[in-house]
């Protein structure tokens, strides 16, 4: 149960307020959404009558998503002026937390508002307009944050590639979306080690311009307290050190007002095919959606410090790094190092050290540090912490226990959040004061979105079940588009239930209504929290001139949630090694990035088959989980011989 103090100063302090809005959100949406609209600031209202347009139904037709189409309006108008019209200028917006402890930073609003004014004016001296696409390949910088904001601010597309992946996924996601621009650094600090970024922007840039893709500015900001300037390769004419360039400008730079449908930001993900999946969200849906599952998820009061772990390279960092608490005006703690340098209570300390308040994660960094055991987190007082909350998978009880007991002293609700990159912001959450918590359950659907769960035919099932999740109508933060794909947009995501948006999870319900995520129950793979299609790591395994064919499954793994299981077959005559195994996983992360290495290798001479070539992954899932008593039937093989052989070969 929600502890009484909580709920009778939270912003919803009971499950009938919340049933109260719940209800009003699915009955009349636009009236909902239009009234939570109007605390924000828009240059050009929208009209009542067209709230918002929607097709799902792809027996209808194109399937075709808007949200307060014909309002102009823009983002970093509404997370940063608007706080300072406010009276908020000298408000912290950003704490800024270095690698190592001792290395820190801080903008209030009114600082932040000209940080962005001079970058904006640089991207538009240099030719970036409205619609034009930029890539940003930066660590957990505030220039990271700034440079989404820049580009809001004059309406151009960020896309911003996590500075874990590698030159090709970046080359891959630059050739894609052709950005005049590419935004880095020259070097970052995580943990002990240093990652020479612009090395990597390099040869991704040498790689795009093979594909007849070139880049004019390589925009370097110079990060000295990983790697001198003097040090860092040059393309003259090319590349250009932001400290050069950027604070020459004027510290106040127009707004491009926007059509609340245009776009604000491209977000590539996995998916079930090799190529990753460009994300297209839009402006006034997205900003009203993620400013307002902010508030609710967290209770967030003003007074509140935020701390969310993630990188702003994946969508949690867009929305509720930066879009979503800066738009309510809250201070937000921004980490550049890792979570367990220099020691399991780095982030103990941190919470201590600027008083955090509300403590936003993910299960697999629970895990890693709950083995690390308590004594690190007793150390540190954690007094300040008033909300904890999870995402990127489910958690599992016995992580959300300590979760609660041990870091949060039994005194702190945890927003268990279900969301994904597509959706823009939380879907299914257990909003603080409201609900009794259920240890491992995502809870409660948030307002205007409405889950069913369906069978295998696409028939919705009522009451205690399980099945597929699916979303019945749009909600304001929802994609729009799979950027220069629509048909694969429907395809994936429309087609496979018709008259639904299908999450790709599984889900079942209990007789109390409350919500239990179980897992994709597609090709994708959960690794601490980031997803990675299998086909991207079996196209890069194949790419090795000595492999034939493989085959990728998720297993279970203690602290990442699912590990990368690959069966590898190799070329005719080539004999398996160690040095050959670690040339694979080489592969994969120069291909991917390091969080796409696999696990294990295990060396198939063959691969179950069906008498159509396809591969039998269901056989694989249970070999790579030892479960070998569960295989199943297996006379539909081509050659039920190769099934003994894989056995045999397990722990080679
Ligand atoms: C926000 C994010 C989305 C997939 C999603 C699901 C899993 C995320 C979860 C969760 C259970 C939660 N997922 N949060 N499963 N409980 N609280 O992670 O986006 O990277 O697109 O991943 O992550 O499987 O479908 P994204």
């Amino acid at each position: 149960m929600p502890s009484p103090g909580f709920s009778q100063s939270a912003l919803i302090s009971s499950q009938e307020q919340y049933e109260k809005m719940y209800k009003k959100s699915v009955e009349d949406p636009a009236g909902f959404w239009s009234e939570i609209a109007s605390e924000f600031y828009w240059e050009e209202k929208w009209n009542p009558n067209e709230v918002c347009k929607e097709n799902i139904d792809v027996t209808n037709g194109r399937v075709n998503i808007e949200w307060f189409k014909g309002a102009k309006t823009n983002i970093c108008y509404n997370a940063v002026d608007r706080n300072i019209s406010a009276g908020n200028g000298d408000k912290v917006a950003i704490y800024w937390e270095g690698n190592e402890p001792g290395q820190d930073g801080q903008l209030t609003f009114a600082q932040l508002l000209d940080r962005v004014c001079q970058l904006a004016n640089y991207l538009k001296q240099v030719g970036v307009k409205k619609g034009d696409a930029v890539i940003i390949y930066l660590p957990m910088l505030m220039e990271l944050p700034i440079a989404m904001l820049a580009c809001a601010r004059i309406g151009a597309v960020h896309s911003v590639v996590f500075a874990g992946f590698s030159a090709e996924s970046l080359a891959q996601r630059i050739i894609d979306c052709k950005p005049k621009i590419v935004i880095t650094c020259n070097a970052v600090r995580r943990g002990p080690k240093v990652i020479f970024l612009k090395d990597i922007v390099d040869s991704a840039l040498t790689e795009s311009a093979k594909n007849n893709v070139s880049v004019d500015i390589c925009l370097t900001y110079e990060n000295p307290l990983a790697m001198k300037r003097e040090e860092t390769k040059w393309q003259d004419g090319r590349d250009v050190w932001w400290q050069d360039v950027v604070p020459n400008f004027p510290t106040k730079c127009d707004i491009e007002w926007v059509d609340a449908e245009d776009p604000l930001f491209l977000l590539y993900t996995s998916g079930s095919t090799g190529k990753p999946k460009g994300v297209l969200h839009t402006t006034g849906g997205y900003m009203i959606y993620t400013a307002t599952t902010f508030k609710y998820a967290f209770d967030y009061k003003p007074s509140d410090i935020y701390w969310c772990t993630a990188d702003c390279g994946w969508i949690t960092g867009h929305s509720y790094v930066t879009y979503g608490p800066l738009v309510n005006g809250a201070s937000v703690l921004v980490f550049e190092g890792a979570p367990n340098y220099p020691d399991a209570g780095r982030c103990w300390d941190i919470v201590d050290k600027y008083k955090v308040t509300i403590f936003y994660t993910a299960p697999t960094l629970v895990r890693s540090l709950m083995r690390e055991g308590d004594e690190f987190v007793k150390r540190y007082s954690r007094k300040s912490l008033r909300v904890l909350g999870s995402v990127g998978e489910p958690i599992n009880p016995s992580a959300w226990r300590w979760f609660f007991n041990v870091v949060g002293d039994s005194r702190c609700p945890i927003s268990d959040t279900w969301w994904q990159t597509e959706t823009g912001g939380f879907m299914i959450l257990p909003i603080p004061g409201a609900w009794p918590q259920k240890p491992g359950s995502a809870t409660f659907p948030f307002f205007g979105v409405q889950p069913a769960i369906v069978d295998e035919k696409g028939k919705e099932i009522e009451g205690e079940c399980s099945g597929y999740l699916c979303i019945k109508k749009s909600w304001p933060g929802a994609f729009r588009t799979l950027y220069g794909d629509h048909e694969r947009y429907e395809t994936t995501y429309f087609k496979p239930f018709a008259g639904y948006y299908f999450t790709g999870d599984g889900c079942s319900r209990d007789k109390d209504g409350y919500y239990w995520l179980t897992g994709r129950v597609d090709d994708v793979i959960n690794v601490s929290g980031h997803r990675i299609g299998t086909a991207e790591v079996e196209s890069a395994l194949v790419s090795h001139p000595q492999c034939a064919e493989a085959a990728v499954v998720g297993v279970e793994h203690e602290v990442k949630g699912q590990g990368i299981y690959a069966f590898v077959t190799l070329v005719e005559g080539v004999p398996y090694s160690e040095e050959l195994r670690k040339s694979l996983i080489l592969t994969v992360r120069n291909q991917i990035g390091a969080f796409a290495a696999p696990d294990k290798i295990h060396w198939a001479p063959g691969l179950p088959k069906t008498r159509s070539g396809k591969i039998m992954r269901r056989i694989l899932r249970k070999i790579a989980s030892r479960q070998l008593n569960e295989l199943g039937d297996t006379s539909t093989l081509a050659d039920p011989g190769v099934v003994d052989q894989l056995i045999a070969l397990a722990d080679c």
